[in-house]
């Protein structure tokens, strides 16, 4: 397959500033005609090129003269023209019930969607499918009535009518210039949830969320999301909606969360549907976030696009930015932070150091859908976030409207926005920009020495950039560190918050007037994406756990207090467990601190992420540190637990951030009564799993029972299984806390749910509910034997038959084979060369499986 190279990025031959689209809708055939006004950009002579996937025209004229001299080549219908300027007709047809892959036009539920980013347009008619080419869309629909009885397009509706033969048609028109990318159309049996927004210059503009008559009563949490997020646009950014309409539709089939097309906005239904019955708080806090995020895509991503996809996080780190700012304005920033920041470190700090490590600008790729990742979305953010922590508020604010000025309406580059943020900064990025090239995340050392005598304290700073493929050399990078000292006797801050730009391999900062011990508070807030290395002891960590007014350092100074002493636990069999125990007690009793908070700082860190810490990743001694510090941690804090338990137990529901905060660390102590071995673990937990007003706490309660070994466990399962059976969504629940159980049979009970009646690789919600939740259970899918592996890979190899793209997105816990021991690393490596033997293995999973043995 043909590497795409960012070097190589040419502007395009041909525009297309119209387009009108016919599509006459059936499931099993649909014809679409296009006419498309085509202008030649420049004086060359080369011919039009219109992408394509597979598909051979039924017809193509030119100026409305029907022609035979076009001819495909590699899927592209190539035409050869003479003049300047031409209308192009093409007519196709396509197959929508027999699109597993979900790009394109496709059925889902007896509906019909489309999802055209990164490359899906192609796939319904021929067009040059590159962001940088800007169209006006007329899309005319016709399908039966009784069927399809709602069609939605992009933009606004001019026009709907009968067929008088069963069939109707609908006209809509898009005014804003798009990439095909953001073409969208919906063809269904939905209903609406209405609402009415009044922008700030008194536009009114009517909201819908369409979804099938039944799903009506879960759409009331999605659409005040949306009311919200138009709003905070407007307040924070300036950012005002532009069309009459905005339409979300959710469907059950979707590879990606959410889908931003211009107006038309296509949702995973897990990221709309919500009441308290079925939902989790996470999945109500997901919805809101991805309500936003595709919202808040309008400016950046579709007024303002990207000029090619290695440019991708132009739009999605920055997206994923101002989703997060918007979360953190609507509940605790403090835990959205630390959400936020353990996401990263779980998804993004393992691609970084792995075989499929890129940069937020990657440099080549064979399937552009293999670069929708951790790194682009979260990475991305992180350096939006650091750019914005160096400009200030008002100034980012500034470089911003820069930006969207400046670029309204085109297709931009990474390099454009960092320069309006240079320029509405007014500071100097050229250092900076080594973040867009080079993959990698930072290590900075950190070591701060006191003089008594003279009351001086020295921190020394040094960054390393460990090499990743293809960069074995790097430069030192701009890290902005926030930090502050303590006094470890007073526990009084010494001075206030700095923010130091790391910009050497080494530096020294001193600080004078010390005149006790001090202990370093660094990397507060998470202000660089880094990983600090420093040689803090175990009282320092304990004592910056109760007093460091950061809640988020106060949250990573506890994290790394377990995280030595679980990786001390995990490479000799045992550790002291007594300063995280005093930490956590002193934590749980402190009367400032909010449930939300506690529930996050008293939780251990992840089998995984402990693995990270360590040279060679032992997956069962993990498991064994973990456990027993989980079970010292119960045993000698049991009646706190118990306390908390009860003080959050009587609560009725309420989704409110207090609430919320109160049934996680209801849940969380629960978890840790069970780990002490306490008799009455699995009826207490059963109790709750039974009298639960809540989809949070039962699904909290089921997690506990089904890392256990008590009755209860199979009984909570079935009565879990026969009370959500007909909603895919809490079934995908059913399937996934399974997958993530502690137990040891955890793959024999994977494999059999793999044959279970409900299970199928073709709703990619379910695929990633079981195989994609087993592959990140690091022991049951490490286990030795290598049957974890085996398992996973004949699921892929499986999946990628009917959905590539999303069988190559679970590919990278197999590629981390070289944190492994031997044994191990070769049988991971063994079903990754059998990945790529397979004949007809998509590029999709060519690309993931090679790059991951290399
Ligand atoms: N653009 C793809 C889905 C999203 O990031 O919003
Ligand atoms: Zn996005």
């Amino acid at each position: 397959p043909a590497v795409t190279r960012r070097e190589d990025y040419r502007p395009p031959d041909w525009q297309v500033p119209e387009i009108a689209l016919d599509l006459d809708l059936d499931p099993a055939s649909t014809r679409v005609n296009a006419t498309l006004n085509v202008v030649r950009t420049s004086a060359h002579d080369r011919p039009l090129v219109l992408d394509g996937a597979g598909q051979t025209p039924l017809s193509v004229k030119v100026d409305g003269v029907a022609i035979n001299d076009w001819r495909i080549e590699e899927d592209a219908l190539v035409i050869p023209l003479s003049g300047s300027a031409h209308v192009i007709e093409t007519e196709v047809e396509i197959a929508p019930d027999r699109n597993t892959q979900l790009m394109g036009l496709y059925a889902s539920g007896g509906n019909l969607c489309t999802q055209c980013e990164a490359e899906g347009f192609r796939r319904i008619t021929f067009f040059p499918d590159r962001p940088d080419v800007l169209t006006r869309y007329k899309v005319r629909m016709a399908a039966d009535k009784a069927r399809f009885p709602v069609l939605l397009a992009n933009g606004d509706p001019v026009g709907a009518g009968d067929l008088g033969d069963g069939r109707h048609w609908a006209e809509w028109h898009d005014p804003y210039p798009k990439p095909c990318y953001l073409f969208a159309m919906v063809a269904g049996d939905l209903v609406a949830n209405r609402a009415t927004f009044i922008t700030r210059s008194g536009r009114q503009v009517a909201l819908g969320i369409w979804v099938r008559p039944a799903d009506l009563p879960k759409t009331a949490h999605a659409i005040e999301a949306l009311k919200t997020s138009m709003k905070w646009d407007e307040d924070v950014y300036g950012r005002e909606y532009d069309l009459d309409v905005f339409n979300i539709v959710a469907v059950d089939d979707f590879n990606f969360g959410a889908m931003e097309n211009k107006g038309l906005n296509i949702f995973n239904s897990r990221y709309i549907l919500a009441d308290a019955e079925t939902a989790t708080d996470y999945d109500f806090d997901a919805i809101a976030a991805v309500v936003a995020h595709e919202y808040f895509h309008n400016w950046s991503g579709n007024r303002v696009t990207c000029r090619d996809w290695f440019q991708l996080s132009l739009k999605e780190g920055f997206t994923v930015f101002r989703d997060q700012s918007f979360s953190a304005d609507q509940g605790s920033a403090a835990v959205k932070r630390i959400e936020d920041v353990r996401g990263l470190r779980a998804a993004q700090f393992p691609e970084d150091s792995g075989p499929l490590a890129h940069a937020i600008r990657p440099d080549a790729y064979l399937e552009i859908s293999n670069f929708y990742t951790a790194t682009i979305y979260n990475k991305g953010a992180e350096v939006i976030r650091m750019m914005a922590t160096m400009l200030g508020p008002k100034q980012f604010r500034a470089a911003t409207d820069l930006y969207f000025d400046r670029f309204d309406g085109t297709a931009a580059t990474c390099e454009d926005f960092v320069a309006c943020m240079e320029e509405g900064g007014g500071i100097d990025l050229t250092q900076f920009r080594l973040w867009y090239s080079q993959a990698g995340t930072p290590r900075v050392s950190a070591s701060l020495t006191h003089e008594p005598g003279s009351g001086r304290a020295v921190l020394k700073l040094a960054q390393r950039m460990p090499p990743t493929p293809g960069q074995p050399d790097k430069k030192p990078m701009v890290l902005p560190l926030k930090l502050k000292l303590f006094g470890a006797e007073t526990a009084q801050p010494i001075g206030s918050e700095q923010l130091i730009l790391l910009s050497d391999a080494e530096e020294q900062i001193s600080f004078e007037t010390v005149t006790e011990r001090p202990v370093l508070s660094i990397n507060r807030g998470f202000s660089a994406p880094v990983i600090v290395e420093t040689d803090r002891s175990a009282a320092d960590l304990a004592f910056l756990s109760a007093h460091d007014d950061d809640p988020f350092a106060r949250y990573e100074a506890m994290q790394q207090l377990m995280l030595d002493t679980l990786v001390e636990g995990a490479k000799h069999g045992q550790a002291d467990h007594a300063a995280v125990i005093a930490a956590v007690a002193n934590t749980l009793q402190d009367p400032h601190l909010d449930s939300a908070f506690i529930a996050e700082a008293v939780l251990l860190p992840s089998d995984s992420f402990i693995g990270d810490q360590m040279a060679l990743v032992d997956p069962e001694a993990i498991f064994r540190a973990r456990e027993a510090l989980r079970r010292d941690l119960g045993r000698a804090l049991e009646a706190q637990w118990r306390a908390a338990y009860d003080g959050a137990r009587a609560a009725k529901f309420e989704y409110s951030p207090s609430a919320k905060g109160q049934r996680r660390l209801k849940t969380v102590a629960l978890g840790y009564i069970a780990a002490s071995g306490a008799v009455d673990a699995a009826s207490l937990a059963f109790g709750q799993f039974e009298a639960a007003d809540n989809m949070t706490d039962r699904q909290g309660a089921l997690t506990t029972l089904v890392s256990g070994n008590a009755p209860e466990r199979i009984a909570a399962l079935d009565i879990f299984y026969n009370r959500y059976s007909d909603n895919a969504l809490v079934l995908d629940k059913w399937f996934s806390t399974q997958a993530l159980s502690a137990r040891d049979d955890t793959l024999a009970m994977v494999t059999e749910l793999a044959r279970h009646r409900d299970f199928t690789l073709a709703n990619p919600n379910r695929a990633r509910a079981l195989v994609g939740a087993f592959s990140v259970n690091q022991r049951a899918f490490n286990q030795a034997s290598g049957e974890g592996y085996r398992f996973v890979a004949d699921q892929l190899i499986a999946l990628d038959k009917l959905n590539p793209q999303t069988a190559a997105k679970l590919i990278p816990p197999l590629g981390r084979w070289r944190r492994f021991d031997e044994a191990r690393a070769a049988m991971m490596r063994a079903e990754l060369e059998r990945i790529v033997a397979t004949p007809g293995l998509s590029k999709d999973m060519f690309e993931q499986a090679s790059r991951s043995l290399a």
